[in-house]
């Protein structure tokens, strides 16, 4: 499962330990000298920008097995007034370099921008990892923070994907740290043991298996495309929306509990799934007005960007957080 470690950037010497935790996880994947110093200059980059032009922000990078590695560099500073000017190399305001764009664009395989001003920057720069899993009728971008100070992240998200159906299941394990984060990968390999079963024989299957752990919250979509169809299980507290493109549709029930432990009889509830869905899921790490409602046209970037704006604007701050983002491809 990819995870994501964050890097507060508040002073330059930060910068250091954000290219550090890049390029270990770049040569992890496997990456030659090259691309691994690639993605540690675009670190630098984005690192040099929040200094500059926001003062603080933070640093995500995400990777794991069968997944490209991404940087997002999110800001809550004046942001761009013209992004389409500030993608090109050599722009600047007031003497300054500019924002560096170009060189993200350059650096990265790909790479998608969101900056509103007054509301900050969020930057997606992504390089493929040779073993990642491309195919699928979904695409699924999310980020899976351990509260601060912990090592481990007590949520855990997985997907499984054929050709016409997507399954993604959200696992926010009870407390947070190691033993939570045991719970919750139990409910992703639950998924992965299962993954042609449905969402209400699949949340029946992680209530079993987490019987000796500390229990989780877990909520479990299935999108069916060809039928237009989307089928949704949940116990406990995790957060599920459709969009139809930026529209918002109904939220995902889901009914009280701890899969693991108590919980009331598990319901499966079915929606229509939109040419244009997007459905958002995330942990009670983030608040409960988490949404795309405030900034519509986010809805028509990269899901990881979206997964990242909304960690940036609703993570509480005091637990882990996750958000998954699926939209058709
Ligand atoms: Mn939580």
């Amino acid at each position: 499962m990819p995870q994501s470690i964050r890097v507060a950037i508040e002073e330059s010497s930060q910068t250091a330990e954000a290219r550090r935790v890049a390029r270990k996880m770049a040569e992890d994947l496997g990456f030659d000298d090259t691309r691994a110093e690639k993605v540690a200059i675009a670190v630098t980059e984005v690192c040099t920008n929040i200094l500059k032009h926001a003062e603080r922000g933070e640093i995500l990078v995400t990777a794991g097995d069968g997944s490209d590695l991404e940087l997002l560099a999110l800001d809550r500073g004046p942001g761009m007034a013209n992004i389409e000017q500030c993608r090109r190399d050599g722009y600047s305001t007031a003497g300054s370099p500019g924002q560096g764009l170009g060189a993200i664009l350059r650096l990265s395989d790909s790479s998608d921008f969101y900056s509103i001003p007054g509301k900050g920057t969020a930057i997606l720069a992504r390089w493929s990892a040779p073993a990642a899993e491309k195919s699928g009728p979904l695409r699924i971008g999310a980020v899976n923070v351990s509260k601060y100070g912990q090592e481990t992240c007590g949520d855990a998200w997985g997907v499984e994907q054929s050709r016409e159906v997507s399954t993604i299941l959200l696992a926010d394990g009870l407390g947070h740290g190691y033993e939570a984060g045991v719970a919750s990968l139990e409910a992703v390999r639950t998924l992965h043991r299962h993954p042609d079963l449905g969402p209400l024989a699949l949340i029946e299957y992680c209530h079993g298996a987490l019987r000796s752990s500390r229990g989780a919250a877990v909520g479990i979509a299935r999108v069916d495309r060809a039928h237009g169809k989307i089928t949704f299980s949940g116990v406990g507290n995790v957060g599920a929306q459709i969009y139809s493109g930026a529209s918002s549709g109904p939220h995902l029930v889901s009914v009280n509990g701890t899969a693991g432990h108590h919980t009331a009889r598990p319901r499966e509830f079915s929606y229509p799934w939109p040419n244009d869905g997007l459905l958002l899921m995330h942990s009670d790490g983030l608040t409960t007005s988490t949404g795309l409602e405030s900034q519509p046209s986010l809805a028509l970037h990269d899901p990881s960007l979206i997964a990242g704006v909304l960690y940036r604007d609703f993570n509480r701050g005091q637990d882990d957080a996750t958000v998954v983002v699926a939209k058709a491809t």
